[in-house]
């Protein structure tokens, strides 16, 4: 093979989240309708927004908007958490940030993976949040001991795709024909089984451990349990999911409502209780499993480790306000209040070094362009518009908002607590390789962007 003939990463990963997306639509069709309102929706805005319409459309962000889906998965084993890698390397996607759910009374530690370069972000940004079971945070040992026996019973990847996922690592790529059969072996592993591998008292063993442990344990392979489309306009959706028939979660996670949007915020509708068949189960009866969900996501500009630290800081405060925490009713006051102490304006996030963004030549900047501007700081050649910063989106997720949506589908009386203990080697152990660190991702997104300038400058006075 000449690597011309190799499809790109970025081609399969396209690919690959459409297929998803059409097996989820058809698995769970409320993701179809959420689909619909989030598009209805983005179109509404970017109509009544021209700032927002121009911005997307500058930086390219209007044409993956559409195409832009976030999941979820969660798997049992290191082997299979290693796989995954491998298997989400061919598309161009790679682990990104480490987080710690035990903190907040679930028992996984989690990564994303997604493209990581600024083309293939703008390419498609797909994301899959993977979290590995920790099954040294159940208690009773003989409960622990059967549950790692049924996992190293079942292989989650089919022959084929172990097959390709070796030959693409071995001769550099996939040929266009190799790519589309990956993409449909792929997604076997993602698909949701009616059948469970084990008996209804096994399933209900593991439920009362708790409800994740058994939806990890008990199938084939780790079912995709959500797909979750943008919108530009969360309050808009949120508000508009009960008229599509979609039972919304109480409250939205992340920072609140701004002019110019922070981070991520997050809502859900709640999992789908669905039928399932146990090993033991007479032919004519079905026992019943809740994981599936729907989700939506709004995002904003990425944080410096000091807008992150604040942001971080600020949260801790309103949930310490009201032990209640995010379920009390005056809870999207509070946030509102204590967020105030959060700039409000692009300029002066900025300003105060809170938050990242690409900085590009304006027209006039180009037309300008001297030796003694190539010599100027960037906050003179901002001031005089000769240079424009465009915020940087935020591509990863928040581990106190993940709790939330974890806990929001594994109903209100699963209020386990364990002892916080991040363990980010022993995750990257098993993964087989270490995790970018999403803050110096986006540190040197913004340095490029400054190098890129500063050498269009010295170009054009030269
Ligand atoms: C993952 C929950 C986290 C998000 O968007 O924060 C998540 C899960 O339920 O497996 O998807
Ligand atoms: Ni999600």
């Amino acid at each position: 093979h000449h690597s011309s003939h190799f499809v790109s990463s970025d081609e399969i990963r396209s690919r690959f989240s459409r297929a998803m997306s059409t097996m989820y639509r058809q698995e769970v069709p409320q993701y179809g309708t959420l689909v619909e309102l989030v598009t209805d929706i983005n179109a509404r805005t970017l109509q009544a927004q021209p700032a927002l319409r121009a911005q997307m459309e500058r930086t390219g962000e209007a044409a993956r908007l559409g195409v832009e889906r976030h999941g979820a998965i969660r798997v049992g084993t290191a082997a299979e958490l290693a796989m995954l890698r491998r298997l989400f390397a061919l598309m161009g996607m790679e682990p990104v940030g480490y987080y710690d759910l035990s903190v907040a009374g679930v028992p996984v530690h989690s990564t994303a993976f997604r493209p990581v370069s600024d083309s293939a972000l703008l390419a498609n940004p797909f994301r899959v949040f993977t979290s590995l079971l920790r099954l040294d945070l159940i208690a009773d040992q003989a409960l622990r001991a059967k549950a790692s026996a049924i996992l190293a019973q079942r292989n989650i990847f089919t022959p084929r795709a172990l097959e390709l996922i070796a030959h693409s690592e071995a001769v550099g790529g996939l040929t266009t024909a190799e790519a589309d059969e990956f993409v449909h072996e792929a997604l076997e592993t993602f698909r949701w089984h009616q059948e469970a591998t084990v008996d209804a008292a096994t399933h209900d063993a593991l439920q009362k451990a708790h409800r994740l442990i058994a939806d990890v344990v008990c199938f084939k392979g780790p079912h995709i349990n959500h797909l979750t489309p943008r919108t530009l306009d969360i309050d808009a959706a949120q508000a508009a999911m009960p008229e599509r028939g979609m039972d919304a979660k109480d409250v939205v996670e992340g920072p609140p409502r701004r002019d110019c949007p922070i981070l991520l915020r997050q809502t859900s509708f709640k999992a789908l209780k669905e039928a399932v068949r146990f090993t033991d189960d007479a032919a004519d009866s079905t026992g019943a499993h809740t994981a599936r969900f729907g989700e939506i996501e709004q995002r904003g500009v990425a944080l410096t480790r000091k807008g992150r630290a604040l942001y971080d800081e600020l949260l801790a405060q309103v949930r310490d306000m009201g032990n209640a925490g995010n379920a009390a009713p005056d809870y999207g006051l509070r946030l509102a209040q204590v967020f105030e102490q959060f700039p409000e304006t692009h300029d002066a996030l900025r300003a105060q070094d809170l938050a990242f963004y690409r900085y590009s030549l304006t027209a006039q900047g180009e037309a300008e362009a001297d030796v003694a501007l190539a010599q100027a700081d960037l906050a003179t050649l901002l001031a005089q518009g000769l240079v424009q910063a465009e915020p940087i989106t935020y591509e990863d997720f928040l581990p106190v908002s993940a709790a939330g949506i974890f806990q929001s589908n594994l109903g209100s009386e699963e209020q386990k607590q364990y002892q916080a203990q991040a363990a980010q080697q022993a995750f990257e152990a098993d993964l087989g390789a270490p995790v970018h660190d999403e803050i110096a991702l986006y540190a040197a997104a913004q340095q490029r962007s400054i190098d890129q300038l500063r050498a269009a400058l010295r170009d054009q006075a030269a």
